[in-house]
């Protein structure tokens, strides 16, 4: 459970960081299944960001009983969540985030509302929570935030080279009121962020790659008026947090409900 201070912090401030939400041994099980998982870099795409370099993920809906699935149904993770979101939450979706090395690009500042707004969920009542696999460092593009932006609301979003970024008019005046956070994170750390908090990250200039899941929430009454994904309002079932280590190196299946550019099952921006 978070304490008073850490609910404080996300309630003013946008975001929270909780280290070593994951162990040390959870955190490493979780990146040597990702990085050797066939399915996760079969069903991953690109995305260029505004100088053309690129970033990749892989995207699903329904938490499995693999290793991903596993963690984001973890009761520490859903707890805190809930505590956050104030009340019972489903699970909307996870991605695997890999940025290469040297060439990984960055993402452009949005909220992450900017684009689950007109993928019809009525209220911003949903988060997400970067759970780091490697170290995520300035040097590597880890997330940047703008402290309490959140408050702001949902601004305008436009496209940015395959990305839809936040009206940089805004960003840049709110910018000018209040310094932004470099969130580095070692693995196992988790940083849970507010869907209206301005976010951004930079590309990987580093040697190294820079991999983290990222698992997003929603609360279960808040329901869309378009077509969503079962999973975003269905109550998680959450599993005991010893789980994940019991659970091993388990990968996801194929027949996971991928998020698929081409298909377009639901009116998705991610
Ligand atoms: O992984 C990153 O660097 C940023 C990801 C992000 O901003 C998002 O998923 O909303």
């Amino acid at each position: 459970m978070l304490t008073p201070q850490q609910l404080q912090h996300y309630h003013e401030q946008g975001y929270v960081v909780v280290p070593s939400l994951f162990s040390k041994a959870e955190a490493d099980l979780l990146l040597d299944t990702s990085t050797s998982d066939t399915v996760i870099s079969e069903k991953s795409y690109e995305l260029l960001d505004a100088s053309g370099f690129k970033t990749r993920l892989a995207l699903w809906y329904t938490p499995g009983d693999d290793v991903y699935g596993t963690m984001s149904r973890s009761r520490r993770i859903v707890s805190a969540v809930e505590q956050l979101l104030g009340g019972p939450v489903a699970h909307y979706h996870s991605k695997v985030m890999q940025k290469a090395p040297r060439t990984g690009g960055a993402w452009e500042w949005h909220q992450d509302y900017g684009y689950w707004y007109k993928n019809g969920f009525l209220f911003p009542d949903m988060l997400s929570v970067m759970i780091a696999l490697t170290p995520s460092v300035t040097e590597n593009g880890c997330l940047q935030v703008l402290p309490g932006s959140h408050r702001m609301g949902r601004v305008e979003h436009l496209n940015t080279g395959e990305q839809v970024g936040a009206d940089s008019a805004k960003v840049e005046a709110y910018a000018k009121l209040h310094e932004l956070v470099y969130c580095e994170l070692q693995p196992g750390d988790a940083l849970f962020f507010h869907c209206n908090l301005l976010h951004s990250s930079g590309q990987n200039r580093s040697e190294n790659p820079r991999w983290s899941i990222i698992s997003a929430y929603n609360r279960t009454d808040n329901r869309a008026y378009l077509p969503v994904p079962e999973s975003s309002f269905t109550p998680l079932e959450v599993v005991d947090d010893d789980q994940l280590l019991a659970v091993g190196a388990k990968g996801i299946t194929a027949s996971a409900d991928f998020l698929d550019k081409s298909a377009r099952k639901y009116q998705e921006s991610d």
